[in-house]
């Protein structure tokens, strides 16, 4: 069954309000986080894997994945020890692109990186834990009644994501391409359509492989998640250059100190300002078939272009 039996259209008449659903939500997987990684022996890695995982952050993956679930019919149970993983999975990505060897960022989230306090051993080995985590946290917490094969499906996502075909790819290209003022628009595409969207997508389609929505459906949520993702690394190259060190916690201007090519390098700031628009657009038509069940959704790509941070 897709979409448009599954779910009645309806006008959308109330009005969403999308701070306090954030707000909850981030509450939620706060919560869930912060219980998820106790501290045992050997101390230091929790306590190492902990600092970032919970140093804040806007928590856009795991609600992403919260939403997507809720939105075909699931439950916020179902989907939140993947939502934890997802979290832990971009932290981990963050971990280790802030190191000398790949960024070299002292700042992140509004406090010194994981390497400036813990050393650049220990960094490593928290993202390391982190991964690992990820995915015994998903085969191990997810409630059972979700079927086994779903979470089967869950994990290879999350592995297709991460690894060479999704982020680990996409970062490879990119420090390739730093200092190359000549990249292309195709190579551009390619790095954050793997280092940003891949994630992005993954946390989308998960939700829905949790609640075992159709092969059209899983499309729809594929082409919205690959719009709002590829919209929020345009968002994010403007704020590298718009916004400050204070609003974005971590150290502004960097890619034009590394000499890299962005969006805003190649169309300038408005124009790709109303190319991220664009974007969230299409992503917001794929769902109209959920009707008003996809007021988050919709609401969450809408929020991703008009962020400050
Ligand atoms: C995944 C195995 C594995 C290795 C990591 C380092 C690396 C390979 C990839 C880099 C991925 C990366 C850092 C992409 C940038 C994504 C991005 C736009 C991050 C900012 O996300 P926000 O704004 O940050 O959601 P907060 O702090 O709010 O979560």
């Amino acid at each position: 069954m897709v979409a448009t039996d599954k779910f009645k259209k309806t006008p959308e008449t109330a009005t969403f309000n999308l701070s306090a659903y954030l707000k909850e939500r981030q509450q939620l997987c706060e919560t869930a986080l912060d219980q998820a990684i106790p501290i045992v022996y050997p101390e230091k890695i929790y306590e190492a894997m902990r600092y970032s995982l919970l140093a804040g952050g806007k928590r856009v993956r795991p609600i992403l994945c919260l939403a997507t679930c809720e939105m075909t019919g699931g439950t916020i149970e179902m989907a939140m020890p993947t939502a934890c993983a997802l979290e832990m999975i971009h932290t981990m990505s963050l971990i280790h692109d802030d190191l000398p060897a790949m960024d070299n960022d002292d700042y992140r989230r509004g406090k010194l990186t994981n390497h400036k306090v813990y050393g650049e051993d220990i960094a490593i080995l928290a993202g390391d834990g982190l991964l690992a985590y990820a995915f015994e946290f998903v085969a191990t917490q997810t409630p059972q009644n979700v079927p086994r094969d779903r979470v089967l499906q869950v994990v290879a996502r999350l592995g297709r994501a991460l690894g060479a075909a999704g982020l680990v790819g996409g970062q490879v290209v990119d420090l390739e391409c730093e200092g190359k003022l000549d990249t292309s628009l195709e190579t551009l595409n390619f790095i954050h359509n793997h280092k940003t969207a891949a994630l992005l997508e993954a946390c989308v389609v998960c939700g829905g492989i949790l609640t075992g929505v159709s092969p059209e459906d899983l499309q729809r949520l594929t082409r919205y998640a690959q719009n709002i993702g590829l919209a929020f690394q345009i968002v994010d190259d403007i704020l590298d250059i718009t916004a400050t060190q204070e609003q974005l916690g971590k150290t502004a201007g960097k890619d034009l100190k590394a000499q890299k090519v962005t969006y805003p390098s190649l169309w300038g700031i408005e124009e790709s300002r109303s190319k991220a628009q664009q974007l969230v657009e299409a992503a917001c038509a794929e769902l109209e078939p959920f009707g008003e069940l996809a007021q988050p959704l919709k609401a969450i790509a809408h929020f991703i272009t008009s962020r400050n941070h």
